[in-house]
């Protein structure tokens, strides 16, 4: 169980009046005060640096900027020996609270969304959970943001970066809601919301591979076949190829044709529960080319989480503050990813029947797929509506050291609580990090308990009471 101090009831004021309180402490700082950031590795880290950045630099502030893949005691004590006066945890942080305390007596912001355990503490913290919002209200950038606007309302032209971080944390779902639709509508300036098929790579992929790996809408026949797509695509009819044969991007086909390709989608889907849900928002930045992962929100979050993956985190940082030089290298890095992503599916499918095992999904692809990605692997089945919702799936791989990275993730719409669950398997076999949301959350675990963790969560009871 968390021990935090939860309020009687969640009021969405309570937590605005603790981001405006937190940013009249930053008011209070000296000018000449130097601000070490570190921010999480993934679009939402990312996202919340990049509105930090900017906001800093707009009063003037000296920083520095680094992001990390966890903070655990080691790198904790990395980050102290520097120089600095103020640190500011992003996306991250709330779940170290008692070492940073006990590390460092310099003033410590803490702007995040994980879960964490709450006590007494000097440190800065403004983290929704303790309001016990809904997860997908506000991710860690909305936090950022809603802080960047207390410092300046000029801030507002950072809208979009907080949404990007929410998208990259599975927050959009046929709409924001809470906190995110407020910062939606800070956002109105920056973008066009239309709806629209909900395909993913409108602006950057070739229709067939649209389709071929759109998961959410499934399309049967289509989804996972290569020739399916190209068959669906040419028995339609219509204009979809090049001059030359290749299939053009849904964004070059004329209104009519994308008509006809989704009712050809439902149609196909006749034999699903709602044939007609294919539709949903597509968040357009209006200054941003056509043609570009940067024109739409999803695609902007994907390329964000990217260029984290890689290891590229400034150059994500340069292209949220619109740097053109980085949108030409952060081309390269999104196709190296979606070809990752292609094989890693690739032995997901080939491997898929041996994952069930006592009602969840195991996972297990010791050194077939990268650590820094299994997460997006569990992600991506997580919304393919490959399982029932409500199931648990946990996906494993082994990291360069001796460790072994742990992603778990509960499909669709439920109430259990993954993340506790998880917390007392990892805590039977050890005293080894784990963290996240509810349906979402991670652990890292020694390579020698491998045997012992598998069957400790085959044996978790995943039915809600
Ligand atoms: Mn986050």
């Amino acid at each position: 169980m968390t021990g935090h101090m939860k309020k009687e009831r969640y009021t969405k004021s309570d937590f605005l009046s603790l981001i405006s309180d937190s940013a009249n402490k930053f008011k209070l700082l000296n000018k000449n005060s130097f601000i070490k950031i570190i921010g999480h590795i993934d679009c939402d880290g990312i996202s919340s640096t990049s509105i930090i950045v900017k906001a800093l630099e707009r009063e003037d502030f000296r920083f520095s900027v680094m992001n990390v893949k966890q903070l655990d005691k080691n790198i904790l004590d990395e980050i102290l020996k520097d120089d600095f006066d103020v640190l500011f945890f992003l996306d991250l942080g709330s779940e170290n609270i008692k070492d940073i305390e006990k590390k460092t007596n310099k003033t410590v912001f803490i702007l995040d969304h994980h879960r964490f355990e709450s006590s007494e503490t000097k440190i800065t913290v403004v983290n929704p959970t303790i309001f016990d919002l809904e997860y997908r209200e506000i991710s860690s950038s909305g936090v950022c943001y809603l802080f960047a606007k207390c410092l300046n309302e000029g801030n507002k032209d950072l809208a979009h970066l907080a949404l990007a971080g929410a998208m990259g944390d599975m927050q959009e779902k046929n709409g924001f809601i809470g906190l995110n639709s407020l910062i939606l509508k800070d956002a109105e300036e920056i973008l066009d919301v239309n709806i629209g098929p909900r395909f993913f790579g409108m602006q950057t992929r070739p229709i067939n591979k649209v389709l071929e790996y759109c998961t959410d809408p499934f399309i049967p026949n289509v989804t996972g076949s290569s020739e399916g797509a190209i068959k669906f695509l040419d028995d339609l009819g219509i204009n979809a190829r090049e001059s030359n044969g290749n299939f053009k991007k849904l964004i070059e086909l004329d209104e009519e044709d994308i008509k006809k390709i989704t009712s050809g989608i439902i149609i196909n889907r006749l034999n699903e529960e709602n044939p007609e849900d294919i539709f949903g928002n597509h968040y357009i930045l209006k200054e941003e080319e056509n043609g570009t992962p940067l024109k739409d929100l999803k695609e902007f979050a994907t390329l964000l989480n990217a260029v984290g993956r890689f290891g590229k985190t400034s150059l994500g940082i340069s292209l949220c503050l619109k740097n053109e030089e980085a949108k030409k290298e952060s081309m390269e890095v999104l196709s190296s990813y979606k070809s990752e992503i292609v094989e890693m599916l690739t032995w997901f499918n080939e491997n898929k029947d041996s994952f069930m095992s006592n009602g969840k999904i195991i996972i297990n692809a010791k050194d077939n797929i990268k650590d820094t990605m299994i997460g997006t692997l569990a992600s991506i089945i997580t919304k393919s509506k490959l399982y029932e919702d409500g199931t648990v799936i946990f996906a494993m791989a082994h990291k360069e050291n001796d460790e072994i990275k742990i992603s778990a993730r509960v499909s669709g719409n439920s109430d259990f609580d993954l993340r506790s669950a998880l917390k007392d398997v990892v805590l039977k076999i050890g005293d080894y990090p784990c963290g996240g949301h509810k349906s979402a959350c991670g652990a890292s675990i020694p390579k020698d308990k491998e045997e012992e963790f598998i069957k400790a969560i085959s044996e978790i009871n995943t039915i809600l009471q």
